[in-house]
Protein backbone atom coordinates (compact mmCIF):
# COMPACT_ATOMS: atom_id res chain seq x y z
CA UNK A 1 0.00 0.00 0.00
CA UNK A 2 1.21 3.42 -1.14
CA UNK A 3 0.09 5.62 2.11
CA UNK A 4 1.88 8.64 0.56
CA UNK A 5 -1.07 9.11 -1.17
CA UNK A 6 -3.40 8.67 1.75
CA UNK A 7 -5.00 11.23 3.54
CA UNK A 8 -8.07 10.90 5.38
CA UNK A 9 -8.19 12.86 7.61
CA UNK A 10 -8.00 15.98 4.81
CA UNK A 11 -11.85 16.91 5.04
CA UNK A 12 -12.91 20.04 4.09
CA UNK A 13 -9.34 20.90 3.16
CA UNK A 14 -10.10 19.05 -0.59
CA UNK A 15 -11.95 22.37 -1.35
CA UNK A 16 -9.48 24.92 -0.17
CA UNK A 17 -8.79 25.90 -3.82
CA UNK A 18 -5.71 23.73 -3.76
CA UNK A 19 -6.80 20.26 -5.56
CA UNK A 20 -9.27 19.23 -8.63
CA UNK A 21 -11.34 16.58 -6.96
CA UNK A 22 -12.32 13.22 -8.43
CA UNK A 23 -14.48 10.34 -7.26
CA UNK A 24 -14.16 7.37 -8.86
CA UNK A 25 -15.88 3.79 -8.78
CA UNK A 26 -13.24 1.19 -8.28
CA UNK A 27 -13.34 -2.41 -8.01
CA UNK A 28 -9.72 -3.36 -7.26
CA UNK A 29 -8.23 -6.45 -8.58
CA UNK A 30 -9.08 -10.19 -6.53
CA UNK A 31 -7.29 -10.59 -3.53
CA UNK A 32 -6.70 -6.39 -3.00
CA UNK A 33 -8.28 -4.23 -0.62
CA UNK A 34 -10.16 -1.00 -2.01
CA UNK A 35 -7.88 1.25 -0.19
CA UNK A 36 -4.58 -0.58 -1.61
CA UNK A 37 -5.33 -0.48 -5.21
CA UNK A 38 -6.66 3.18 -4.81
CA UNK A 39 -3.39 4.34 -3.49
CA UNK A 40 -1.51 2.16 -6.65
CA UNK A 41 -4.53 4.62 -8.70
CA UNK A 42 -3.56 7.92 -6.64
CA UNK A 43 0.31 7.52 -7.10
CA UNK A 44 -0.04 6.54 -10.42
CA UNK A 45 -2.12 8.81 -11.97
CA UNK A 46 0.00 11.60 -9.76
CA UNK A 47 4.02 11.69 -9.20
CA UNK A 48 4.25 8.20 -8.36
CA UNK A 49 4.93 4.42 -9.86
CA UNK A 50 4.41 1.31 -8.29
CA UNK A 51 7.58 1.26 -6.27
CA UNK A 52 9.31 4.08 -3.97
CA UNK A 53 11.78 5.76 -5.83
CA UNK A 54 15.17 6.93 -4.55
CA UNK A 55 14.82 10.13 -6.68
CA UNK A 56 11.85 11.21 -4.76
CA UNK A 57 12.43 14.80 -2.75
CA UNK A 58 10.13 16.64 -0.21
CA UNK A 59 8.89 18.89 -3.00
CA UNK A 60 7.90 16.25 -5.26
CA UNK A 61 6.11 14.66 -2.61
CA UNK A 62 4.15 17.77 -1.76
CA UNK A 63 2.55 17.23 -5.32
CA UNK A 64 1.25 13.43 -4.20
CA UNK A 65 -2.79 12.73 -5.14
CA UNK A 66 -4.39 12.03 -2.16
CA UNK A 67 -6.58 9.52 -1.11
CA UNK A 68 -9.40 11.55 1.16
CA UNK A 69 -12.70 9.64 1.29
CA UNK A 70 -13.33 5.68 0.25
CA UNK A 71 -16.64 4.23 0.48
CA UNK A 72 -16.58 0.68 0.79
CA UNK A 73 -19.79 -0.51 0.45
CA UNK A 74 -20.46 1.57 -2.94
CA UNK A 75 -16.89 0.95 -4.38
CA UNK A 76 -16.28 4.69 -4.36
CA UNK A 77 -12.67 6.38 -4.22
CA UNK A 78 -12.38 9.93 -3.84
CA UNK A 79 -8.85 11.64 -4.62
CA UNK A 80 -7.85 15.48 -4.38
CA UNK A 81 -4.82 16.17 -6.81
CA UNK A 82 -2.87 19.46 -6.32
CA UNK A 83 -4.11 21.31 -9.47
CA UNK A 84 -0.31 22.43 -9.77
CA UNK A 85 0.93 19.43 -11.36
CA UNK A 86 -0.86 20.11 -14.57
CA UNK A 87 0.27 22.27 -17.05
CA UNK A 88 -0.53 25.89 -16.46
CA UNK A 89 -1.59 27.03 -19.68
CA UNK A 90 -5.04 25.68 -19.48
CA UNK A 91 -4.30 22.37 -20.81
CA UNK A 92 -7.60 19.65 -20.75
CA UNK A 93 -5.25 16.91 -22.78
CA UNK A 94 -2.80 16.96 -20.13
CA UNK A 95 -5.48 16.77 -16.53
CA UNK A 96 -7.20 13.59 -18.91
CA UNK A 97 -3.43 12.14 -19.24
CA UNK A 98 -3.42 11.95 -15.25
CA UNK A 99 -6.58 10.79 -14.15
CA UNK A 100 -8.02 9.26 -17.26
CA UNK A 101 -4.97 7.45 -18.72
CA UNK A 102 -2.62 4.89 -17.59
CA UNK A 103 -4.85 3.94 -14.46
CA UNK A 104 -7.34 2.04 -17.03
CA UNK A 105 -4.47 -0.06 -17.31
CA UNK A 106 -3.48 -0.97 -14.12
CA UNK A 107 -3.54 -4.78 -13.01
CA UNK A 108 -4.40 -3.26 -9.31
CA UNK A 109 -7.89 -2.75 -11.11
CA UNK A 110 -10.55 -4.83 -11.88
CA UNK A 111 -12.78 -1.85 -12.64
CA UNK A 112 -12.25 2.17 -12.56
CA UNK A 113 -15.05 4.42 -13.73
CA UNK A 114 -14.72 8.10 -13.36
CA UNK A 115 -17.74 9.15 -12.34
CA UNK A 116 -17.62 13.45 -11.36
CA UNK A 117 -14.97 15.79 -11.38
CA UNK A 118 -14.86 19.31 -9.25
CA UNK A 119 -12.55 21.80 -10.47
CA UNK A 120 -11.96 24.52 -7.70
CA UNK A 121 -12.79 28.35 -8.80
CA UNK A 122 -9.10 29.23 -9.14
CA UNK A 123 -8.24 26.86 -11.24
CA UNK A 124 -11.17 27.50 -13.72
CA UNK A 125 -9.72 31.01 -14.52
CA UNK A 126 -6.92 28.96 -16.33
CA UNK A 127 -9.12 27.09 -18.55
CA UNK A 128 -10.99 28.86 -21.57
CA UNK A 129 -14.57 28.23 -21.08
CA UNK A 130 -16.92 28.75 -24.20
CA UNK A 131 -16.51 31.95 -25.68
CA UNK A 132 -19.61 31.57 -28.68
CA UNK A 133 -22.44 30.35 -26.90
CA UNK A 134 -26.13 29.15 -27.90
CA UNK A 135 -27.24 32.67 -27.22
CA UNK A 136 -25.06 33.96 -29.36
CA UNK A 137 -26.18 31.83 -32.27
CA UNK A 138 -29.82 32.88 -31.18
CA UNK A 139 -29.41 36.37 -31.77
CA UNK A 140 -28.29 35.37 -35.22
CA UNK A 141 -30.99 32.99 -35.90
CA UNK A 142 -33.55 35.29 -34.19
CA UNK A 143 -34.76 32.20 -32.53
CA UNK A 144 -35.67 32.73 -28.52
CA UNK A 145 -37.76 30.49 -25.98
CA UNK A 146 -37.54 26.97 -28.23
CA UNK A 147 -34.79 24.46 -29.09
CA UNK A 148 -32.42 25.09 -32.16
CA UNK A 149 -34.09 22.88 -34.42
CA UNK A 150 -31.62 21.05 -36.76
CA UNK A 151 -30.55 17.57 -38.97
CA UNK A 152 -27.74 16.11 -39.75
CA UNK A 153 -27.48 15.51 -43.46
CA UNK A 154 -28.21 11.60 -44.76
CA UNK A 155 -27.08 9.62 -46.06
CA UNK A 156 -24.20 10.23 -43.80
CA UNK A 157 -21.66 10.33 -46.83
CA UNK A 158 -21.97 9.72 -50.29
CA UNK A 159 -23.73 12.40 -51.57
CA UNK A 160 -22.33 15.00 -54.03
CA UNK A 161 -21.96 18.44 -53.67
CA UNK A 162 -24.75 20.00 -55.22
CA UNK A 163 -26.87 17.31 -53.60
CA UNK A 164 -25.15 17.79 -50.29
CA UNK A 165 -26.80 21.30 -51.31
CA UNK A 166 -30.57 20.44 -51.89
CA UNK A 167 -30.47 18.18 -49.00
CA UNK A 168 -29.97 21.75 -46.52
CA UNK A 169 -32.02 23.89 -49.02
CA UNK A 170 -35.17 21.63 -48.39
CA UNK A 171 -34.44 21.28 -44.51
CA UNK A 172 -33.93 24.73 -44.07
CA UNK A 173 -37.26 25.98 -46.50
CA UNK A 174 -39.41 23.50 -44.20
CA UNK A 175 -37.94 25.61 -41.46
CA UNK A 176 -35.29 24.00 -39.71
CA UNK A 177 -32.51 26.21 -38.21
CA UNK A 178 -29.69 24.40 -38.22
CA UNK A 179 -27.80 21.79 -40.67
CA UNK A 180 -24.43 19.89 -39.69
CA UNK A 181 -22.42 18.00 -41.16
CA UNK A 182 -22.39 13.70 -40.29
CA UNK A 183 -19.18 13.18 -37.75
CA UNK A 184 -17.14 11.52 -40.84
CA UNK A 185 -17.70 13.93 -43.97
CA UNK A 186 -14.52 15.61 -44.64
CA UNK A 187 -12.82 16.38 -48.14
CA UNK A 188 -13.85 13.05 -49.79
CA UNK A 189 -12.95 12.93 -53.65
CA UNK A 190 -16.92 12.89 -54.43
CA UNK A 191 -17.42 15.56 -52.29
CA UNK A 192 -14.23 18.11 -52.22
CA UNK A 193 -14.55 19.86 -49.17
CA UNK A 194 -14.61 22.96 -51.25
CA UNK A 195 -17.37 22.33 -53.22
CA UNK A 196 -19.54 21.39 -50.70
CA UNK A 197 -19.38 24.71 -48.84
CA UNK A 198 -19.87 26.37 -51.73
CA UNK A 199 -22.89 24.69 -52.47
CA UNK A 200 -24.32 24.60 -48.72
CA UNK A 201 -23.69 28.69 -49.11
CA UNK A 202 -25.65 28.75 -52.28
CA UNK A 203 -28.29 27.07 -50.56
CA UNK A 204 -27.82 29.18 -47.59
CA UNK A 205 -28.35 31.94 -49.79
CA UNK A 206 -31.36 30.92 -51.74
CA UNK A 207 -33.36 30.20 -48.51
CA UNK A 208 -32.52 33.22 -46.84
CA UNK A 209 -33.72 35.62 -50.04
CA UNK A 210 -36.58 33.67 -49.88
CA UNK A 211 -37.81 33.12 -46.65
CA UNK A 212 -35.92 36.19 -44.99
CA UNK A 213 -34.84 33.72 -42.35
CA UNK A 214 -31.38 33.29 -40.75
CA UNK A 215 -30.25 29.82 -40.62
CA UNK A 216 -26.52 28.15 -39.83
CA UNK A 217 -24.40 25.07 -40.76
CA UNK A 218 -21.88 23.18 -38.76
CA UNK A 219 -18.88 21.64 -40.99
CA UNK A 220 -16.63 19.63 -39.57
CA UNK A 221 -13.26 20.84 -39.45
CA UNK A 222 -11.48 17.58 -38.12
CA UNK A 223 -8.42 16.68 -39.97
CA UNK A 224 -5.45 14.85 -40.43
CA UNK A 225 -3.39 17.80 -39.10
CA UNK A 226 -3.91 21.54 -37.26
CA UNK A 227 -2.87 23.01 -40.64
CA UNK A 228 -5.32 21.45 -42.78
CA UNK A 229 -8.13 21.87 -40.01
CA UNK A 230 -6.94 25.70 -39.98
CA UNK A 231 -7.14 25.44 -43.58
CA UNK A 232 -10.75 24.23 -43.71
CA UNK A 233 -11.76 26.48 -41.44
CA UNK A 234 -10.07 30.07 -43.23
CA UNK A 235 -11.76 28.12 -46.40
CA UNK A 236 -15.02 28.05 -44.40
CA UNK A 237 -14.66 31.59 -42.83
CA UNK A 238 -14.20 32.76 -46.67
CA UNK A 239 -16.96 31.49 -48.09
CA UNK A 240 -19.57 31.77 -45.37
CA UNK A 241 -20.95 34.53 -43.33
CA UNK A 242 -20.00 35.32 -39.68
CA UNK A 243 -22.74 33.97 -37.35
CA UNK A 244 -23.84 31.16 -40.00
CA UNK A 245 -21.52 28.83 -39.35
CA UNK A 246 -20.43 26.84 -36.69
CA UNK A 247 -16.86 24.49 -36.61
CA UNK A 248 -17.73 20.61 -35.51
CA UNK A 249 -15.02 18.34 -34.24
CA UNK A 250 -14.65 15.10 -34.06
CA UNK A 251 -13.65 15.43 -30.14
CA UNK A 252 -12.56 12.15 -29.56
CA UNK A 253 -10.84 10.93 -32.79
CA UNK A 254 -9.52 14.20 -33.33
CA UNK A 255 -8.70 14.63 -29.57
CA UNK A 256 -8.63 17.48 -27.29
CA UNK A 257 -5.97 19.44 -28.82
CA UNK A 258 -8.36 20.20 -32.17
CA UNK A 259 -10.81 21.44 -29.53
CA UNK A 260 -9.08 23.64 -27.91
CA UNK A 261 -6.82 24.90 -30.88
CA UNK A 262 -10.04 25.79 -32.67
CA UNK A 263 -11.35 27.36 -29.45
CA UNK A 264 -8.39 29.36 -28.87
CA UNK A 265 -8.06 30.30 -32.67
CA UNK A 266 -11.71 30.98 -33.37
CA UNK A 267 -13.92 32.60 -30.32
CA UNK A 268 -15.73 34.28 -32.31
CA UNK A 269 -17.54 31.26 -33.54
CA UNK A 270 -19.98 27.88 -32.25
CA UNK A 271 -17.97 24.83 -31.45
CA UNK A 272 -19.50 22.06 -31.98
CA UNK A 273 -18.17 18.61 -30.11
CA UNK A 274 -19.27 15.59 -31.82
CA UNK A 275 -18.28 12.85 -29.42
CA UNK A 276 -17.75 9.61 -32.19
CA UNK A 277 -16.49 7.21 -29.96
CA UNK A 278 -17.23 8.26 -26.46
CA UNK A 279 -18.95 4.82 -26.00
CA UNK A 280 -15.79 3.17 -25.35
CA UNK A 281 -15.71 4.93 -22.12
CA UNK A 282 -18.76 5.86 -20.91
CA UNK A 283 -21.51 3.05 -21.77
CA UNK A 284 -22.94 2.50 -18.01
CA UNK A 285 -22.00 -1.22 -18.61
CA UNK A 286 -18.19 -0.31 -19.46
CA UNK A 287 -16.50 -1.15 -15.59
CA UNK A 288 -13.49 0.93 -16.81
CA UNK A 289 -13.61 4.87 -18.66
CA UNK A 290 -15.29 8.10 -17.38
CA UNK A 291 -19.37 8.45 -17.62
CA UNK A 292 -21.20 11.04 -19.89
CA UNK A 293 -21.21 13.93 -17.10
CA UNK A 294 -17.40 13.83 -16.80
CA UNK A 295 -16.83 14.07 -20.50
CA UNK A 296 -19.85 17.19 -20.98
CA UNK A 297 -17.94 18.62 -18.12
CA UNK A 298 -14.67 18.53 -19.64
CA UNK A 299 -16.30 19.76 -22.59
CA UNK A 300 -17.54 22.78 -20.97
CA UNK A 301 -13.84 23.57 -19.33
CA UNK A 302 -12.00 23.35 -22.74
CA UNK A 303 -14.99 26.02 -23.87
CA UNK A 304 -16.94 23.91 -26.65
CA UNK A 305 -20.18 26.22 -27.77
CA UNK A 306 -22.20 22.81 -27.76
CA UNK A 307 -21.61 19.10 -26.80
CA UNK A 308 -23.77 15.63 -27.54
CA UNK A 309 -25.03 14.87 -24.40
CA UNK A 310 -27.54 12.18 -25.44
CA UNK A 311 -30.70 11.44 -25.51
CA UNK A 312 -31.98 10.45 -22.52
CA UNK A 313 -33.38 7.14 -23.48
CA UNK A 314 -35.59 8.51 -26.13
CA UNK A 315 -33.23 7.95 -29.23
CA UNK A 316 -30.77 5.11 -30.59
CA UNK A 317 -27.85 5.20 -28.67
CA UNK A 318 -27.35 3.19 -25.68
CA UNK A 319 -26.46 5.06 -22.66
CA UNK A 320 -27.56 6.12 -19.01
CA UNK A 321 -30.96 8.76 -18.71
CA UNK A 322 -29.86 10.05 -15.20
CA UNK A 323 -26.59 10.88 -16.66
CA UNK A 324 -27.71 12.56 -20.02
CA UNK A 325 -30.08 14.60 -18.02
CA UNK A 326 -27.22 15.19 -15.53
CA UNK A 327 -24.99 16.31 -18.11
CA UNK A 328 -27.41 18.40 -19.97
CA UNK A 329 -27.34 20.52 -16.48
CA UNK A 330 -24.45 20.38 -15.66
CA UNK A 331 -23.20 22.00 -18.54
CA UNK A 332 -25.82 24.76 -18.33
CA UNK A 333 -26.15 25.70 -15.47
CA UNK A 334 -24.04 28.04 -13.38
CA UNK A 335 -24.03 26.13 -10.24
CA UNK A 336 -25.71 22.98 -11.34
CA UNK A 337 -27.58 20.79 -8.26
CA UNK A 338 -25.35 18.34 -6.83
CA UNK A 339 -24.21 15.36 -8.60
CA UNK A 340 -21.26 13.95 -6.68
CA UNK A 341 -19.75 17.62 -6.19
CA UNK A 342 -21.33 20.59 -6.45
CA UNK A 343 -19.33 22.87 -9.02
CA UNK A 344 -19.94 26.30 -9.03
CA UNK A 345 -18.93 27.45 -12.34
CA UNK A 346 -18.41 30.79 -11.81
CA UNK A 347 -18.33 33.49 -14.57
CA UNK A 348 -17.35 30.24 -16.92
CA UNK A 349 -20.08 30.52 -20.35
CA UNK A 350 -22.40 27.59 -20.94
CA UNK A 351 -22.22 25.15 -23.27
CA UNK A 352 -25.27 23.72 -24.77
CA UNK A 353 -26.68 20.02 -25.02
CA UNK A 354 -26.91 18.97 -28.53
CA UNK A 355 -29.30 16.29 -28.44
CA UNK A 356 -28.52 13.34 -31.32
CA UNK A 357 -28.89 9.99 -32.40
CA UNK A 358 -32.61 8.47 -33.73
CA UNK A 359 -34.71 10.85 -33.11
CA UNK A 360 -37.83 12.30 -34.93
CA UNK A 361 -40.40 15.15 -34.24
CA UNK A 362 -42.42 12.81 -32.12
CA UNK A 363 -39.70 12.89 -29.83
CA UNK A 364 -38.99 16.05 -28.97
CA UNK A 365 -41.40 17.20 -26.86
CA UNK A 366 -40.06 13.72 -24.53
CA UNK A 367 -36.43 14.83 -24.56
CA UNK A 368 -37.14 18.42 -23.53
CA UNK A 369 -39.19 17.33 -20.97
CA UNK A 370 -36.72 14.98 -19.59
CA UNK A 371 -34.17 18.18 -19.62
CA UNK A 372 -36.74 20.74 -18.19
CA UNK A 373 -35.86 22.92 -20.87
CA UNK A 374 -35.82 24.79 -24.13
CA UNK A 375 -32.20 25.42 -24.27
CA UNK A 376 -30.31 23.05 -26.94
CA UNK A 377 -29.83 22.20 -30.35
CA UNK A 378 -31.03 19.49 -31.26
CA UNK A 379 -30.25 17.26 -34.44
CA UNK A 380 -32.35 14.96 -36.47
CA UNK A 381 -30.83 12.80 -39.59
CA UNK A 382 -32.73 10.00 -40.22
CA UNK A 383 -35.45 11.41 -38.21
CA UNK A 384 -35.84 13.99 -40.91
CA UNK A 385 -34.74 12.64 -44.22
CA UNK A 386 -37.40 9.62 -43.84
CA UNK A 387 -40.38 11.30 -43.21
CA UNK A 388 -42.72 9.93 -46.23
CA UNK A 389 -43.14 13.53 -47.38
CA UNK A 390 -39.10 13.74 -47.63
CA UNK A 391 -36.66 16.00 -46.16
CA UNK A 392 -38.96 19.73 -46.47
CA UNK A 393 -41.80 17.94 -44.86
CA UNK A 394 -39.95 16.35 -42.55
CA UNK A 395 -38.52 19.84 -40.87
CA UNK A 396 -42.05 20.63 -41.26
CA UNK A 397 -43.06 18.33 -39.06
CA UNK A 398 -40.10 19.00 -36.42
CA UNK A 399 -40.71 22.16 -36.54
CA UNK A 400 -45.01 21.79 -36.04
CA UNK A 401 -43.68 19.29 -33.03
CA UNK A 402 -41.92 22.23 -31.72
CA UNK A 403 -44.92 24.25 -32.03
CA UNK A 404 -47.07 22.05 -30.03
CA UNK A 405 -44.74 21.34 -27.57
CA UNK A 406 -43.61 25.06 -26.56
CA UNK A 407 -48.06 25.65 -26.84
CA UNK A 408 -48.45 22.75 -24.62
CA UNK A 409 -50.72 21.14 -26.67
CA UNK A 410 -50.46 17.42 -27.85
CA UNK A 411 -48.84 16.54 -31.21
CA UNK A 412 -51.74 13.99 -32.17
CA UNK A 413 -54.02 17.10 -31.78
CA UNK A 414 -51.33 19.50 -33.70
CA UNK A 415 -51.42 17.22 -35.72
CA UNK A 416 -55.36 17.64 -36.43
CA UNK A 417 -54.80 21.26 -38.85
CA UNK A 418 -50.81 20.31 -39.11
CA UNK A 419 -50.55 17.62 -42.02
CA UNK A 420 -46.67 16.68 -42.49
CA UNK A 421 -47.11 15.86 -38.36
CA UNK A 422 -49.77 14.00 -38.68
CA UNK A 423 -47.70 12.18 -41.57
CA UNK A 424 -45.03 12.03 -39.30
CA UNK A 425 -46.79 10.38 -36.25
CA UNK A 426 -48.57 8.01 -38.63
CA UNK A 427 -44.91 7.03 -39.96
CA UNK A 428 -42.81 6.89 -36.91
CA UNK A 429 -45.57 5.49 -34.87
CA UNK A 430 -45.60 2.41 -36.46
CA UNK A 431 -41.83 2.38 -37.37
CA UNK A 432 -39.59 0.03 -35.05
CA UNK A 433 -36.96 -1.60 -37.65
CA UNK A 434 -35.03 -0.38 -40.77
CA UNK A 435 -36.91 -2.07 -43.39
CA UNK A 436 -34.95 -5.40 -44.57
CA UNK A 437 -35.55 -4.70 -48.18
CA UNK A 438 -34.18 -0.81 -47.87
CA UNK A 439 -30.70 -2.58 -47.09
CA UNK A 440 -31.22 -5.41 -49.83
CA UNK A 441 -27.86 -4.48 -52.01
CA UNK A 442 -27.78 -7.70 -54.45
C1 LIG B 1 -27.48 11.04 -35.54
C2 LIG B 1 -26.01 10.93 -35.79
C3 LIG B 1 -25.15 11.40 -34.68
C4 LIG B 1 -25.47 10.78 -33.38
C5 LIG B 1 -24.26 10.68 -32.48
C6 LIG B 1 -25.63 9.52 -36.13
O1 LIG B 1 -28.08 10.63 -36.72
O2 LIG B 1 -25.66 11.68 -36.91
O3 LIG B 1 -23.81 11.15 -35.09
O4 LIG B 1 -26.34 11.67 -32.79
O5 LIG B 1 -24.68 10.22 -31.25
O6 LIG B 1 -24.82 9.41 -37.03
O7 LIG B 1 -26.15 8.65 -35.47
P1 LIG B 1 -29.59 10.18 -36.66
P2 LIG B 1 -24.62 11.17 -29.96
O8 LIG B 1 -30.38 11.38 -36.25
O9 LIG B 1 -29.92 9.70 -38.05
O10 LIG B 1 -29.65 9.08 -35.65
O11 LIG B 1 -25.39 12.38 -30.34
O12 LIG B 1 -25.27 10.33 -28.89
O13 LIG B 1 -23.17 11.43 -29.71
MG1 LIG C 1 -23.66 11.23 -37.07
Amino acid sequence: MQKDYINLDLGEKAYNGNYLLAVFHLIPADGMDILDAASEVAAESSTGSNLRVGTATPFADSLNALIYQVDREKNLVWIAYPWRIFDRVGNVQNILTYIAGNIFGMSEIKAIKLLDVWFPREMLDQYDGPSYTIDDMRKYLNVYDRPILGTIVKPKIGLTPSEYGDVCYNFWAGGGDFVKNDEPQADQDFCPYDKMVEHVRKAMDRVEEETGKKKVHSFNISAPDFDTMKQRAELIRAKMKPGSYAFLIDGITAGWMALQTARRLYPDVFLHFHRAGHGAMTRPENPIGYNVPVLSKFGRLVGVSGIHTGTAGIGKMAGSVEEDITAAHLILEQKPKGHFFEQDWGEMKKTAPIASGGLNPTKLKAYGDAIGSVDFITTMGGGVHSHPGGTRKGAMALIQACEAWIKGVTIEEYAKDHEELAQAIMFYGQKKEPDSDQHDLT
